[in-house]
């Protein structure tokens, strides 16, 4: 039992060390996330608000209310105990949408690297619609599920009820069991 209990905490510090993994190139390279400030965009003009990311827009929600998620993700090589931020040429991380209908698609977001060392994801329009938001990475010039990896569904949004974060997770849940097909916004 003890052995058990050491074990399971051996390895929930690991997963903590390597949020998610990565091979590219026969290495192996951690990533990790943090949800920043929602922000919303005013007469064209982006501005920080007061609310944390991920955050649904709903539709029907007017222009100056929607809020628009921003994440902070760190990369470094496995191996690197001082988790030294990375660049890696053409990398990419983007928002998905798997729904239940089967018409996959992208969403709109803007990815930049950081001076500071780390990419930023942010401008995220992740829709209330009957599917699963997830975020996918890929080195290709395309946001598409062939030429990508999924890294995480998208759930727990900030602004919405219990149930419907519920509701959201049951969708997740039924998209990764049906292949579907791709298609264009
Ligand atoms: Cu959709």
């Amino acid at each position: 039992m003890n052995l058990i209990i050491l074990f399971l905490a051996a390895f929930s510090v690991y997963a903590q060390d390597c949020p998610y993994e990565l091979s590219l190139n026969d290495k192996s390279y951690c990533l990790d996330f943090s949800w920043q400030n929602a922000e919303k965009n005013i007469n064209g003009k982006w501005e920080a608000s007061d609310k944390l990311s991920p955050q649904i827009i709903k539709s029907r929600t007017p222009g100056k209310k929607k809020l628009y998620s921003a994440m902070d993700i760190q990369i470094w090589e496995k191996l690197d105990s001082l988790q030294t931020p990375v660049k890696i040429e053409n990398f990419r991380v983007f928002t998905y949408m798997e729904m239940l209908n089967g018409h996959h698609h992208g969403g709109s977001y803007e990815f930049t690297w950081n001076e500071q060392g780390f990419y930023t994801l942010n401008k995220m329009n992740l829709m209330a619609m009957e599917g699963c938001w997830q975020l996918r990475w890929t080195l290709s010039d395309e946001d598409e599920m062939s030429t990508s990896q999924k890294i995480m569904n998208i759930e727990n949004f900030v602004n919405y009820s219990d149930q419907e974060n519920a509701q959201q997770m049951i969708w997740c849940s039924m998209c990764r069991t049906s292949p579907g097909s791709e298609h264009k916004h």
